[in-house]
């Protein structure tokens, strides 16, 4: 079954294909073939507009030798993969509500820049806004704006991929994340609103296409897809989006998008570009190939060009728990987790230590929050040794809960289904 959430957004997504095929919407750097295959999906064809621009193909030739992240990365906490970071859940047992930075997963496309905060600017620009000069904020500016805190995760789309491959026997693309590219902070900042506000803004704007400072993105076949960029729609920019410059009461480090970056809480963390340093706000609907070829659900079970581009996070849970770790036969065991949904706070955690013949309910540590987690644990006392098989299943403020399957995505996105986490009892 699609997404609920992508399903809603489809109406959405017609509309600005529709204004796309009139010449009304612009998809710089989108391969020409993918706005096509998109118009098909939605049963639009006809003529590309004549403003369509290809993307620019580079050969740089250059690979990533390192990592490209500036944090210590040890073992205990990290899994790394590329050019990424993948947070060990077992660390975070123990580490309170908020991920500390130094635990807190990783995801860049090319590599971590390190920007000058004082010398950094934020430029707003665009046909959206009343005067056709840019507009730029320092960052001393934008922290003499009304301050906004906020807890909340940041979560990769792809978070869980690797278990529609361990779990359902299915190939996927992407980056093979097990559940760690998720952590939750209390970010400090100003609403993106107040800023977009005071630049400006008009009733024509549409859109926001916020881009980071971080190299362009060159693909595994050489296409230079430019910087990164995600558009929102203006509906989500004027809700609850921060622009953020502290994570936990600490300037925002390098690695997660130092001095300033978006948050933009319950959607996918491709959302939440790190390292701003302009936005464009349009009139008219935009796409980049983070809304066109990412972030979209294809596959048997999604209308043939794909779903609308993803918004919401889904609903998942994690033992803090090795994979296969060995509990020690006949002792008492307090199995901690944490469980978290993007369309609403998580209100039950049930929990099977024998693969899912009986649950129990397990307590819940905090109170339900939108775009927050639950912690939550439960007492097991296994007497025999052997293998066992752990699951968790939590539901959320809009009733829903962890499916035994999610239905394949090409690109591993949104996997919900409730995980199968061995142990080994000696
Ligand atoms: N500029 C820029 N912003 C970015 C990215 C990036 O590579 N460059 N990665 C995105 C993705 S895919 C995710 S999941 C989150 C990860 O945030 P984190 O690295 O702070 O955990 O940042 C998003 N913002
Ligand atoms: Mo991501």
């Amino acid at each position: 079954m699609p997404h609920p959430a992508s399903t809603s957004e489809s109406g959405y997504d017609r509309r600005r294909l529709r204004q796309w095929l009139a010449g009304d919407a612009r998809a710089d750097g989108v391969a020409r073939r993918d706005m096509l295959r998109l118009l098909a999906a939605a049963g639009l064809t006809a003529a590309a507009p004549a403003a369509f621009a290809g993307p620019a193909v580079a050969a740089t030739g250059t690979t990533a030798t390192a990592a490209g992240i500036v944090k210590p990365l040890p073992d205990d906490w990290f899994t790394i993969r590329g050019t990424n970071a993948e947070t060990k859940f077992a660390a975070l047992a123990g580490t309170g509500y908020h991920t500390p930075i130094d635990h807190f997963f990783v995801r860049n496309h090319t590599a971590t820049p390190v920007l000058d905060a004082e010398t950094w600017k934020l430029t707003v620009w665009g046909d959206g806004l009343a005067r056709p000069e840019p507009v730029e904020f320092t960052l001393e500016e934008l922290k003499r704006l009304p301050v906004t805190t906020r807890s909340a995760f940041v979560e990769c789309a792809g978070n869980g991929r690797s278990l529609f491959t361990t779990q359902q026997g299915q190939t996927v693309t992407g980056t093979s994340w097990t559940l760690g590219a998720i952590g939750t902070a209390r970010w400090k900042g100003v609403r993106l609103a107040e800023v977009l506000n005071r630049a400006g803004l008009t009733r024509r704007a549409v859109d926001v296409l916020p881009r980071g400072l971080d190299a362009e993105y060159v693909t595994a076949d050489g296409t230079n897809l430019g910087h990164v960029r995600r558009p929102l729609p203006l509906s989500k920019a004027l809700d609850d989006v921060l622009l953020a410059y502290e994570m936990n009461g600490e300037p925002l480090p390098p690695d997660h998008g130092h001095p300033v970056r978006l948050l933009v809480p319950s959607w996918v963390g491709i959302a939440s570009i790190k390292w701003v340093g302009d936005i464009e706000v349009a009139d008219q609907p935009l796409y980049s190939p983070w809304n066109t070829d990412f972030y979209r659900l294809f596959g048997d079970a999604y209308p043939e060009g794909g779903s609308a581009p993803l918004t919401h996070q889904t609903l998942k849970s994690a033992f803090e728990l090795g994979w296969n770790a060995t509990l020690p036969a006949g002792t008492d065991h307090h199995l901690t987790g944490r469980s978290w949904s993007g369309t609403g706070g998580v209100v039950r955690v049930d929990v099977s230590t024998d693969g899912g013949a009986t649950w129990l309910r397990a307590r819940l540590h905090d109170a339900p929050h939108r775009a927050g987690w639950v912690r939550w644990s439960t007492d097991w006392r296994p007497s025999t040794p052997g293998t066992y098989t752990l699951l968790a299943r939590a539901t959320d403020t809009t009733g829903r809960s962890q499916p035994e399957t999610t239905a394949l995505n090409t690109q591993g996105y949104l996997f919900d289904a409730v995980v199968r986490h061995p142990v080994q009892v000696a």
